[in-house]
């Protein structure tokens, strides 16, 4: 299909970022439903419920920013092949071919775009995640959609990797060697379009991405699904991002930040962003200017709250975003589509095999002790 109209220059140029107004549903209505693929209940009724509910809640956190409705149907699978987590939408939908490349979108964003779920009844998302980490590594919120009780200094937020497992499956995911820049074949998935390789580093490219960071956005070396990198290569200001490809510390926070927004709508994406709007309800106004009052001068997770200028911190800087954003709302209107091309079943066979073959992404984290 076409790819859907980009936000404009002037849009990133305020500090109101709209991004890409797909779908006749103004708000995303998501329905997430998780299931154990696990006959041996390694994990246990314990556990269970606690991935289960931040799983949901990392699901309905990325659908504040998302365009359209699905139904997600998520596995979750313990796996001592994994060495944390790993994540991802377990089909792939034909989207176009580029002139070099057939290109294909990740399952879940194929059925919030089209309201059709591209794999029948089979699930939709798979997250594998070692047994170790879940029991010994994780750290599970009191209250998974609030989110903020104060994290276990000695363990990582379950939330955190939620919402990065949730990042992949979503569109952080594709077929490009992260060494070398290559393509296993004559596919690529819409993230890896956007990937510009110098023969030394990856960069995202796409439009929205580069207005937002102010230049091509550095992706993690060696694992390119991600961003950020240890200097000395480009991006180590990234390191903080949730979608970022090296570590999480230990009792930290990760939130969606405008930046992963902007690449996952490079990708094709529906994502959804308005900066100035404090009380997620797709509008700016007094209801948003009372909230920055009330929350002025707290620190709070970066992107949350009345922090429109993702420093963590409601200050000055945010009612400037809400001034600028003021009297914006998501309007629900439909952007120009052309019918989505049926997928040749040959394609599909090909990236179905490929799908499963980089199911076990490389998505390697050294938890870290807070520095
Ligand atoms: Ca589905
Ligand atoms: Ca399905
Ligand atoms: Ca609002
Ligand atoms: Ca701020
Ligand atoms: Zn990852």
């Amino acid at each position: 299909m076409q790819r859907i109209a980009r936000p404009s220059a002037a849009l990133f140029a305020s500090a109101a970022i709209l991004v890409g107004l797909f779908h006749a549903e103004a708000r995303a209505a998501i329905n997430y439903s998780i299931t154990f693929d696990d006959p041996e209940n390694v994990f246990d009724a314990t556990v269970r419920p606690l991935l289960e509910s931040h799983a949901v809640a990392a699901g309905q956190r990325w659908a504040k920013y998302l365009v359209g409705d699905a139904n997600i149907e998520v596995a979750i699978r313990p796996s001592t092949a994994v060495q944390f987590a790993e994540g991802g939408s377990v089909s792939s939908s034909f989207v176009r071919n580029n002139g070099a490349f057939d290109v294909f979108e990740q399952g879940m964003s194929a059925e919030l775009r089209t309201g059709v779920d591209p794999n029948g009844a089979d699930f939709d998302v798979l997250i594998e995640m070692n047994p170790n980490y879940v029991y010994d590594e994780l750290w599970f919120d009191p209250d998974p959609v609030a989110r903020t009780a104060v994290v276990d200094v000695n363990r990582t937020d379950a939330m955190s990797t939620f919402l990065h497992e949730f990042g992949h499956a979503l569109g952080f995911s594709g077929w490009i060697n992260a060494n070398t820049g290559t393509f296993p074949g004559n596919y690529q998935s819409t993230y890896d379009e956007r990937i510009n390789f110098d023969g030394q580093n990856f960069f995202a490219t796409g439009p929205a991405a580069t207005a937002l960071y102010g230049a091509p956005v550095p992706l993690t070396f060696g694992n390119v699904a991600h961003v950020a990198n240890f200097s000395p290569r480009p991006g180590e200001d990234l390191i903080l991002d949730v979608m970022n490809g090296l570590v999480f510390y230990r009792g930290s926070r990760y939130e969606i930040s405008p930046l992963d927004l902007a690449i996952l709508n490079d990708a094709g994406v529906p994502t959804f962003y308005l900066a100035g709007d404090y009380n997620d309800d797709r509008s700016v106004d007094g209801a948003d200017f009372l909230i920055w009052q009330q929350q002025f001068g707290t620190a709070v997770l970066k992107n949350t709250a009345a922090d429109g200028n993702n420093n963590g911190f409601v200050d000055a800087a945010d009612l400037a975003v809400w001034q600028a954003d003021f009297g914006e709302h998501f309007s629900g209107s439909v952007a120009a589509t052309s019918p989505i091309p049926e997928p040749t079943a040959f394609a599909l066979l090909i990236i179905s095999a490929a799908a499963m073959a980089t199911l076990v992404r490389n998505c390697v984290y050294s938890q870290r002790q807070r520095r």
